[in-house]
């Protein structure tokens, strides 16, 4: 899988991508990236990527002309490509979006604005518009890094040992269960008995049960087509959290 990023701040995507996971998969080869410099698409001597507002206003605006000699430049090459455009204006990234990229594109083109944004104009030359969520950012450079890291962990070889983890079918829908590792206790606080108990059948029913009370405190909105066996777990769930609502000694309920 390729990706192309365009941005004033190629330092900062190459930064992040020497490291970890991602790092490891561009080495191996099986992912590539290519960052592309916007200023070496400027024609003035000044090498400048702004503007003032038409209409007037506070902050400065990137003009189009860079971005459209990059994408000329990058799309000589005739290969077929989504060409991206990060913005609070765009398509909600999920999971979902990052198989679908994975699955369909063999390259994706990011196009990283910053300041207040990038000439209405630029949409003329993107295929779709993406948020990483409902904050702002100062620039698209962040947003770029999050769907290239969960894209290039889905490539077959990008994750190593941790492959067990991730594609664990088991608490698919469902946020995390707790996880532990040395010492049995820090601080008074110790690991819970039964992971150190090596009754696995347990052990697992504990984690889905953890995960389900993690999921309802903070994402009650993904419980739902529970199987049978997950919904039985969540109504104990409630029960205990109901008997402890009531005997007063259960923390705060959200909302
Ligand atoms: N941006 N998801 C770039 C974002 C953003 C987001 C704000 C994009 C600033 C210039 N991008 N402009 N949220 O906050 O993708």
């Amino acid at each position: 899988m390729k990706f192309e990023v365009l941005t004033i701040f190629p330092e900062v995507i190459e930064c992040y991508l020497k490291h970890g996971v991602v790092g490891r998969a561009l080495n191996k080869g099986i992912a590539e990236v290519k960052v592309y410099n916007l200023r070496d698409f400027t024609t003035d001597r000044h090498r400048k990527v702004d503007d003032y507002p038409y209409g007037g206003g506070a902050g400065m605006v990137m003009q189009i002309e860079p971005f459209y000699n990059a994408l000329r430049h990058i799309k000589s090459d005739g290969i077929p490509r989504k060409v991206i455009l990060l913005s609070p204006q765009g398509r909600r990234f999920s999971q979902r979006i990052a198989k679908e990229f994975y699955k369909e594109e063999k390259t994706l083109t990011l196009i990283c604005g910053r300041y207040e944004g990038i000439d209405e104009r630029i949409k003329a030359f993107v295929d779709e518009e993406i948020s990483i969520g409902d904050y702002v950012l100062s620039g698209g450079e962040l947003a770029a890094l999050v769907i290239i890291d969960s894209v290039v962990r889905l490539i077959p070889g990008a994750l190593g040992d941790e492959l067990s983890a991730e594609e664990d079918s088991f608490m698919k829908g469902f946020l995390d269960y707790p996880h532990y590792t040395r010492p049995e206790e820090f601080e008074g606080m110790r690991v819970p008995d039964i992971l150190l108990s090596g009754d696995h059948k347990k052990i697992a029913l504990w984690r889905k049960k953890e995960a389900l009370r993690n999921t309802l405190k903070n994402r009650p909105d993904l419980l739902k087509n529970l199987s049978a066996e997950d919904m039985k777990i969540l109504k104990e769930l409630c029960s205990e959290i109901n008997k402890k609502i009531l005997e007063g000694v259960h923390e705060p309920v959200n909302n």
